[in-house]
């Protein structure tokens, strides 16, 4: 059968775009198959979609899993409840390397952003491809981590979210006694590729569970450097209209915030695994 578009890569490690998408054939289940395994294989991908509906974007989700309906954000509402918004406008940022939400038990496994308004300059969002670099790390650092877990906590950036003035402390009082957190795997293995990655972030890992605090800072400072060498990262340059699609199993992401006061308003979805552990 013809492949109901092309795919053209955007770097050797990460990043691809799909060319020639008919945005009719999404509900077909052989092109969401085609875009998931060029997802995996890619990591993010970019697809030129200004006329994408609200439906085909919750069409797409679904094909993932379970879309969220996410605690903190905005969403378009009324039967697309999980269609979020991210506008700078709200104060909403995501200016810091992250997965999606690793304080979960089971965190989003991939997420999908459509840029809705964009600033005349600026407003970048870059991914690093954690398989990539987990495989570039020594054998022996290879072997250390093998076994470790880390703690990811959603009271840091709350706080430093607190410190620039994005949340009251009204709201910071009532996320923080949510006590969002949870202990994973420092390496995990991606369930359709068997890839190894790392599975930390400088915003939400706070320490390796059962290090001393010296040797747990040392450890994660070294690992975060190690992250965010250029030859791991992938930078997308926004046009109206694109939608990434990006799997949070290996991959860490980080918005570029370089255009204010200028505004950038995001819709996306965030997907959860069928039969995913709800958080408490
Ligand atoms: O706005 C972006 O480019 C990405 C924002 C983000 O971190 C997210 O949607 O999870």
């Amino acid at each position: 059968m013809k492949s109901p578009f092309t795919v053209r890569p955007l770097g050797p490690a990460i990043g691809a775009e799909l060319v020639d998408l008919d945005l009719d054939s999404i509900f077909l289940p052989a092109t969401m198959t085609a875009i998931e395994a060029a997802l995996v294989k890619h990591e993010a991908l970019v697809l030129h979609v200004p006329d994408l509906t609200p439906e085909q974007h919750l069409a797409i989700a679904q094909h993932f899993g379970e879309p969220e309906v996410h605690t903190f954000y905005p969403n378009l509402g009324a039967g697309f409840e999980q269609i979020t918004i991210i506008d700078s406008k709200l104060g909403d940022r995501a200016d810091m390397w992250h997965h999606d939400e690793t304080f979960l038990p089971s965190p989003p496994i991939v997420t999908m952003t459509h840029a809705k308004i964009l600033p005349p300059v600026g407003g970048d969002t870059c991914w690093i491809s954690m398989t990539t670099a987990y495989d570039a790390l020594s054998d022996r650092m290879k072997k250390y981590l093998d076994g470790l877990h880390a703690w990811h906590d959603m009271n840091g950036p709350m706080t430093a979210a607190l410190r620039h003035k994005v949340v009251t402390h009204e709201r910071y009082v009532e996320v923080v006694t949510m006590n969002r957190r949870h202990l994973h795997p420092m390496v995990v293995s991606h369930p359709v590729t068997g890839r190894k990655a790392l599975y930390i972030s400088p915003t939400y890992t706070t320490h390796i569970d059962g290090l001393a605090p010296t040797e747990s800072d040392a450890i994660l400072a070294y690992l975060n450097a190690h992250c965010q060498h250029v030859l791991f990262v992938f930078r997308h340059r926004w046009a109206l209209g694109d939608m990434v699609i990006w799997d949070n199993r290996s991959v860490i992401h980080h918005a570029i915030l370089d255009y204010q006061p200028h505004q950038r308003r995001m819709q996306r979805a965030s997907v959860f695994a069928r039969g995913h552990v709800q958080p408490v």
